[in-house]
């Protein structure tokens, strides 16, 4: 994978707008570099529910809330970073090797992923010692 960013980046998803709506575009190449193979999307998120709390050790994803709202917790190992996600506008690029929680969403939040492979649980760390294990090695 040809990868143009290692640091998490919020993106802007550019919106075509008129009296009709919006029509937001997310294309190969000109936003992401990584081409798509698989689309996930939680929705229906109960009131004070937290999802994630795993790393990948190689998939790319691109993030964004549609509808709604949430917060998006990152960490290295060694940094940590928060980003919100509130509109269709903003879309938050997530390389491998992050640690994840996502929270606080709003009532009616869904959360679009775009991800650059197939579901493997094996590309998953879920335990964070073994996650803190595998940064440092
Ligand atoms: C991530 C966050 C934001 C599948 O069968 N196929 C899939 O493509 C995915 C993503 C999940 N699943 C199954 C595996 C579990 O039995 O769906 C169940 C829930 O998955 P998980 O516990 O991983 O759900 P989240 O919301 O904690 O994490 C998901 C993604 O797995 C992960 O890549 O970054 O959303």
């Amino acid at each position: 994978m040809i990868a143009k960013h290692s640091a998490p980046m919020l993106l802007s998803i550019p919106n075509v707008r008129n009296e009709m709506g919006s029509l937001g575009v997310i294309e190969f190449k000109s936003l992401i570099d990584f081409e798509v193979k698989r689309t996930y999307f939680i929705h229906s998120i109960p009131e004070g529910s937290e999802r994630g709390s795993h790393a990948h050790k190689a998939l790319w994803q691109l993030m964004f809330a549609p509808s709604g709202a949430f917060k998006i917790c990152l960490d290295d190992g060694v940094s940590f970073y928060e980003f919100k996600l509130e509109n269709a506008s903003q879309a938050l690029l997530i390389p491998p090797g992050y640690w994840r929680t996502l929270r606080d969403f709003s009532s009616h939040a869904v959360c679009v992923v775009l991800a650059s492979d197939v579901y493997d649980e094996s590309d998953y760390i879920r335990n964070y010692d073994e996650f803190l294990k595998w940064r440092s090695s």
